[in-house]
């Protein structure tokens, strides 16, 4: 296996684009599409402060390191969900990076916002971890990133998370969830922050050399909570595909974007208010952040 670039032993093959590449050459690959990502969606110019929302997982310490190479203005932000040993290890990867490099890193813990942890809000509400998780984590972003004056949240999700989510979306017919899913999120109320997702045309494993390739320190172990969950399961079928005729995933998720996205945006205009209680914003009175901490406060303050 030869480099495609400049023919020395290369070390990563990209099947679907039909190329290998040396670790100088794989770098450089990375690097233009991330580039392109940036650039099609007008993501952030090199003026806008990013805040980066990293967990300590390979995807996002590399989304931040390779906008810092880039040379664009960062943060990081982790939010503390305390999930048990899992949080523990995580924060400590996310502090090492950002000390190592001499970053900003705010951390934020979710029991501090909503008033318990999330394996409790898991009790409490009796939903899903990751429903509760995955919300908080939305809130606590926007926030942030408008209480430090950062224009824009970035994280880390790639290619494998996007054609997961719109194969569950499509599985659903979700059109909510259809119109919203993009590699860019604009801002479309002073109160919230412009979303984007500059790794969206890189691979899990595509993260995960880069990662290794650049000595990131990184925890390997999920979230406890991520197992059995139904992503996992959407992931597995693309990538059965992904295995029968490389690009699958990559056409699936590209063509959303380019020829059917338009269509579900269209059908779709909400109009947005200030949450009565916290200010942020909401498509209702409350936001779904304040009901949760109510339902939150409302069960362990009756539990004492
Ligand atoms: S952290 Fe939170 Fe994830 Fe854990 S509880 Fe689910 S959403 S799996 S990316
Ligand atoms: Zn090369
Ligand atoms: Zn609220």
């Amino acid at each position: 296996m030869k480099c495609r670039t400049c023919g020395d032993g290369a070390v990563l093959e990209l099947r679907r684009h039909n190329a290998a590449f040396c670790r100088d050459h794989f770098l450089q690959f990375f690097r233009r599409q991330v580039r392109e990502a940036v650039r099609h969606y007008k993501m952030f110019t090199p003026e806008e402060p990013v805040l980066v929302a990293v967990s300590g997982g390979k995807d996002s310490l590399a989304l931040w390191d390779v906008l810092v190479e880039e040379g664009y203005q960062t943060a990081g932000l982790y939010l503390d969900l305390g999930i048990f040993d899992y949080s523990v290890e995580s924060k400590a990867r996310c502090e090492a990076f950002a000390a190592q490099r001499g970053l900003k890193l705010i951390v934020e813990r979710v029991a501090d916002a909503l008033g318990a942890p999330i394996p409790m809000v898991k009790q409490v509400t009796r939903r899903p971890a990751c429903s509760g998780c995955g919300l908080s984590k939305r809130y606590l972003m926007n926030r942030a990133a408008l209480e430090h004056g950062y224009p824009v949240v970035a994280t880390g999700h790639n290619l494998d998370d996007e054609a997961a989510t719109l194969f569950g979306s499509v599985m659903h017919w979700q059109t909510d969830a259809l119109a919203r899913q993009s590699p860019m999120l604009p801002s479309t109320h002073p109160k919230l922050v412009r979303r984007v997702k500059p790794l969206y045309r890189l691979t899990e494993l595509e993260n995960a050399a880069y990662a290794f390739l650049r000595g990131i320190d990184y925890i390997v172990e999920e979230c406890p909570f991520a197992k059995g969950a139904t992503s996992l399961a959407h992931k597995d079928v693309l990538n059965r595909m992904e295995q029968a005729s490389p690009g699958a995933k990559h056409n699936f998720l590209f063509g959303y974007l380019e020829k059917a996205r338009p269509v579900f945006q269209r059908a779709e205009s909400v109009t947005l208010n200030e949450c009565t209680s916290c200010g942020q914003v909401t498509t209702g009175t409350l936001c779904a952040f304040c009901k949760m901490a109510d339902q939150v406060t409302q069960r362990t303050g009756g539990a004492e």
